[in-house]
C-alpha cells in the first residue's frame, strides 16, 4: 500500500515567502561554495526544500482548498467532510482521496486536467506526488499489475449521474495510453475501447438525472501479458433495464439505438428496414421526449457502425442487429382489437395486419405464426394441449414481454458477440485488470424489485470493501511487523443475510413462492416474509410493527422495509413475483424460433420444440444472486481499487454544490466509515527515507547532514520532539504515526522552523547586499 505523503496535505496556493532569484543563481553558488562548503550544502539543501514549498492548509481555513486526503481530516464528522469536498470543488478540485480511495464529484464540464500530457505526467510519479486524480489510482493498478504480478479490480461506484461510466472511460484510456505498442496490442486496444460506443447506444438511454444513463451494471476484466500489453477481455453485465423498451418515465428516452437508427440510416437502410424517420409514428419512441440537447444521434449512428466493424462484427451481423432492432420498433406499433369467440367469450385480434407481415417480412417470420401467438395461449399438460385466447389486454401484455425480452437477449448477444473478438486464447497466462461500472444505492420514491437487486448487490459490495480495506490493512502491518489491534466496524453481514441465505433469505422466499403451486400473489409472499423475519432486527413491515406496537403511517400494507448499511429503505412488493418469474410464454420463443433469422432465432434457442424442456429456468432473483456471487469471487481474488463518484447537484450542472444532496451520497457510500477504517490503526505511514528527507531540518542532528541510515535518522528527529511513544510505531521499511493531529504538528513544525531559516537567509543577502 502505498504511503500517504504530507504533501497531500497541501495546495497550490502561493508560497509564504520568495526565494530571491539571486540565491538560485550559479554566481552566488559559486561564491558560498568558495567561502564555507557546510554553508553551501545548507543553502543549497535549502533552496532544494523550497522549491516544493508550499502553504500547508489546515482543514478548513478561509480560502483554502481543504485536505487533499480526507484521512487528515480534523474534525472527522460528515460536516467537515462536506465542507471540504465542496471548497475543493469549488477550485474545480474535483478529486480527493481517501488513502487510496478516489473521490470524484462530477464537474459537469471539460476541465484541463486529462489527455496525454497529464497521462505521461501521473505516469512518471507515485501516487500522492500529484494531485489526487483517476489517472494516479490507474497507474497505480496497472503499475502493480504488470511489476507486482498483482490483479487488480476497480469498483466505480455512485448514484446515477455521478460520473461511473466516464471515470471507467479515464480509467480505459489511461491504460490505454500507457501499456505496451505495436500493431497487434494497437487492434487489441481499439477493440477494448470501441465496445463503450456499442454498449452504450444499445444499453444506455436519457433519463431526468444522466442525458447518457447506463442502464445496465458493467464489469470487464481486461487481460494482459506479462510484459503488460493488453491481449483482450471479458465483459459482463448485470440487469438491464427492459421495461424501458416499452415505456420511458416523464422527460426520458428510450435507448440511444433506436433514435439513432432513424436518425442515421440512409434512405436505403430505412427502406429495406421498413422504418420512417420520423419517431413520432413509434409507440416506443413517442411517449416523452426524443432529443437531447448536445446528442447528436445521426453522427452517433455512423460512430456506432465504425465500432461495431472495428471489433470484428462481419456486414451481416450488423445488418441482422439493426433488423432485430426495428423488429422491436414495429412490435410496439402493433395494435390489438376486441374479437369475441363464438362463445361469447372476450378474445384478440391484431387491428391492422401491415404491421405483423412487415416484421414477418424482416425477420423471415409468416405473419399468422406471429398473430398467433400474440393472442392465444398454449397450455401443455402431459396429456393434452389447451389452446386459450387472449383478450386484449392480457395480448398488449404479451407483445410488449415479447419485444422486452428481444431487445435484453439482443443485448445480452451483443456482449456475447463482443467478448468473442476480445477473448484471449486459452492456456495463455493472463494478468488481470476488471473494472466494474454500477449502479450504486438507490432509494426512490416507490422502490421495487430492481431497487431490492441493486441495493443487494451495493450490500455485497459494502462488504468486500470493509473485508479487502480491514485485510490490506492487516497484511501491511504484518509485513511490516506492527501488531494489529482489532477495529471495531459495523458488519452487514446479517444484511446480506437476510436477503441471499440460500433457505431462509428473502431471495430464496421469493423464489419459493414462485415455483409454489396453487394461488401465489405479492402478498402471499409478503405474508411469509413478515411471519419468517418478525423478530429481525434489520426487517419493518406494518404486521411486525403493529405487533409492536408502533405506528408509523409512513409504511403501506404492501410494504416492506430493510435497515441497508447506508439507510432504511421500504420496497413495495407489488410486481415482485412476475419480475422475479421473468417468464416468456412458450407460444412467443416458439414463435420467434420458427423465424428465417439466424440472429433472432439464436435468441430463442429454448422455442425448438426439440429442446423444450419442462424444467423451469433460474428466476431473475437466483440468476442475479449467482451473478453476484461470481463477481464477488472475482473481486476477492484481486487487490481493489475504488473510485467513489459523487454527483454534486440534481441539474447536471457545473459550478453548483448541493451539501445536503452529497451528504446523502456521502453516507450511501460511507465515506466515513471509509475514513474510520482507513486510519483506525495508523493513519499515515511513510518509508523512512522520505520521512526523514521531509522532516530532518527538525532535528539538530540530523540538520543539515545526515551519514546514518533512514530508520535511525527518523529515530532521531521524532526522539527529539519528545513525541508520544503511543503515537508512533516503527516498522521494518516505514513510520507509522497513529493520529493525523501529530502529522499535523510535525508539519507546523515544519513550517516554522523553515521560515525561521528563511528569515535568516535574507539577513545573510541583505547583509551582502
Ligand atoms: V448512470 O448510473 O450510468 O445514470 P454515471 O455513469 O454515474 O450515471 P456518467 O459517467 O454518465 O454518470 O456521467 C454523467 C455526465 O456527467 C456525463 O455525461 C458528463 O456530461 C458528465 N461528467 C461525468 N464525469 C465527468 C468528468 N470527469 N468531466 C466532465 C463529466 N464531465
Ligand atoms: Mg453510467
Amino acid at each position: 500500500m502505498p504511503s500517504v505523503n504530507p504533501r497531500a496535505a497541501y495546495s497550490s496556493s502561493p508560497s509564504y515567502f520568495k526565494i530571491p532569484p539571486f540565491f538560485k543563481s550559479e554566481k552566488y553558488e559559486i561564491i558560498i561554495q568558495l567561502c564555507s562548503p557546510v554553508a553551501a550544502s545548507w543553502v543549497l539543501s535549502f533552496s532544494r526544500w523550497s522549491e516544493d514549498l508550499q502553504p500547508l492548509n489546515l482543514p478548513l481555513m478561509e480560502g483554502s482548498v481543504g485536505v487533499e486526503d480526507l484521512v487528515l481530516l480534523e474534525p472527522l464528522e460528515e460536516a467537515s467532510l462536506l465542507k471540504n469536498l465542496q471548497l475543493r470543488y469549488e477550485n474545480k478540485e474535483v478529486y480527493t482521496y481517501i488513502g487510496n480511495v478516489v473521490i470524484s464529484v462530477n464537474p459537469y464540464q471539460q476541465l484541463p486536467i486529462y489527455g496525454p500530457e497529464f497521462i505521461a505526467k501521473y505516469r512518471d510519479y507515485t501516487f500522492y506526488e500529484l494531485k489526487p486524480h483517476i489517472y494516479a489510482l490507474a497507474n497505480v493498478a496497472y503499475q502493480s499489475l504488470r511489476d507486482r504480478d498483482r490483479d487488480q479490480c476497480l469498483l466505480i461506484t455512485g448514484e446515477s449521474g455521478a460520473g461511473k461510466t466516464e471515470a471507467s472511460k479515464l480509467v480505459m484510456s489511461y491504460v490505454a495510453a500507457v501499456c505496451g505498442k505495436g500493431e497487434q496490442v494497437n487492434s487489441v486496444k481499439e477493440q477494448l475501447l470501441q465496445s463503450n460506443p456499442v454498449l452504450e447506444a444499445f444499453g444506455n438511454a436519457k433519463t431526468i438525472r444522466n442525458n447518457n444513463s447506463s442502464r445496465f451494471g458493467k464489469y470487464m476484466d481486461i487481460e494482459f501479458d506479462f510484459k503488460g500489453s493488453p491481449l483482450g477481455g471479458v465483459i459482463t453485465n448485470y440487469l438491464l433495464e427492459k421495461s424501458r423498451v416499452v415505456k420511458q418515465l416523464k422527460g426520458e428516452r428510450n435507448f440511444h439505438i433506436f433514435y439513432q437508427l432513424l436518425a442515421g440510416a440512409d434512405a436505403e437502410l430505412l427502406k429495406a428496414l421498413k422504418l420512417e424517420r420520423d419517431t413520432s409514428g413509434y409507440s416506443y419512441l413517442n411517449q416523452e421526449v426524443s432529443r437531447v440537447d448536445g446528442i447528436d444521434d445521426a453522427s452517433n449512428f455512423r460512430a456506432i457502425q465504425n465500432a461495431m466493424t472495428v471489433i470484428g462484427f462481419s456486414k451481416e451481423e450488423i445488418q441482422q442487429v439493426l433488423e432485430v432492432t426495428a423488429m422491436v420498433l414495429k412490435l410496439g406499433n402493433v395494435e390489438m382489437t376486441d374479437d369475441f369467440q363464438a362463445n361469447g367469450i372476450p378474445g384478440s385480434a391484431i387491428r391492422d395486419g401491415r404491421g405483423v407481415q412487415e416484421i414477418g417480412k424482416i425477420v423471415g417470420l409468416k405473419s399468422e405464426e406471429l398473430e398467433r401467438a400474440l393472442c392465444t395461449r398454449t397450455m401443455e399438460t402431459a396429456k393434452e394441449k389447451v389452446v386459450t385466447v387472449l383478450n386484449v389486454t392480457q395480448a398488449q401484455y404479451a407483445r410488449d414481454a415479447l419485444a422486452k425480452n428481444i431487445y435484453s437477449r439482443l443485448f445480452d448477444w451483443l456482449i456475447h458477440r463482443i467478448n468473442e473478438s476480445i477473448k484471449v486464447g486459452a492456456g495463455e497466462k493472463r494478468k488481470v485488470m476488471g473494472v466494474l461500472d454500477i449502479y450504486g444505492f438507490e432509494i426512490l420514491e416507490n422502490n421495487s424489485f430492481e431497487q431490492f437487486v441493486i441495493n443487494y448487490c451495493n450490500e455485497k459490495l459494502q462488504q468486500v470493501f470493509i473485508e479487502l480495506t480491514l485485510r490490506e490493512e492487516q497484511e501491511e502491518y504484518k509485513r511490516e511487523g506492527i501488531p494489529w489491534t482489532k477495529v471495531d466496524y459495523f458488519d452487514n453481514g446479517i444484511i446480506c443475510n437476510l436477503i441471499e441465505h440460500n433457505q431462509r433469505g428473502i431471495l430464496a422466499m421469493l423464489d419459493e413462492e414462485c415455483l409454489r403451486p396453487g394461488v401465489v400473489s405479492d402478498s402471499t409472499f409478503l405474508a411469509k416474509l413478515n411471519q419468517l423475519f418478525s423478530k429481525h432486527s434489520h426487517y419493518e413491515s406494518k404486521v411486525t410493527q403493529n405487533a409492536q406496537r408502533q405506528y408509523d403511517h409512513s409504511m403501506g400494507l404492501s410494504c416492506f422495509r430493510i435497515s441497508h448499511y447506508a439507510g432504511k429503505v421500504t420496497y413495495n412488493v407489488t410486481g415482485f413475483i412476475d419480475k422475479n418469474n421473468d417468464l416468456l410464454f412458450r407460444d412467443l420463443s416458439q414463435a420467434m424460433w420458427k423465424a428465417q433469422h439466424p440472429l433472432l432465432r439464436s435468441l430463442f434457442s429454448e422455442g425448438d420444440p426439440k429442446q423444450a424442456s419442462l424444467k423451469r429456468p433460474p428466476t431473475a432473483g437466483a440468476q442475479f444472486k449467482s451473478s453476484v456471487a461470481v463477481l464477488m469471487k472475482s473481486l476477492y481474488s484481486k487487490n481493489p481499487n475504488y473510485i467513489r463518484c459523487i454527483k454534486p447537484n440534481e441539474y447536471q450542472q457545473r459550478g453548483r454544490f448541493s451539501s445536503e444532496l452529497v451528504a446523502v451520497q456521502a453516507r450511501y457510500l460511507g465515506l466515513l466509515e471509509n475514513v474510520r477504517v482507513r486510519r483506525a490503526g495508523y493513519a499515515h505511514r511513510q518509508v523512512y527515507k522520505s520521512f526523514l528527507e521531509r522532516y530532518r531540518l527538525l532535528s539538530r542532528s540530523t540538520w543539515p547532514h545526515w551519514n546514518g541510515g533512514d530508520r535511525e535518522g527518523v529515530e532521531k528527529v521524532l526522539g527529539e520532539l519528545s513525541l508520544s511513544s503511543e503515537e508512533l510505531a516503527f516498522g521494518k521499511t516505514k513510520i507509522f504515526i497513529r493520529s493525523p493531529k501529530t502529522l499535523f504538528y510535525l508539519e507546523e513544525q515544519r513550517r516554522l522552523r523553515l521560515q525561521q531559516l528563511a528569515t535568516l537567509i535574507q539577513k545573510i543577502y541583505r547583509g551582502w547586499r
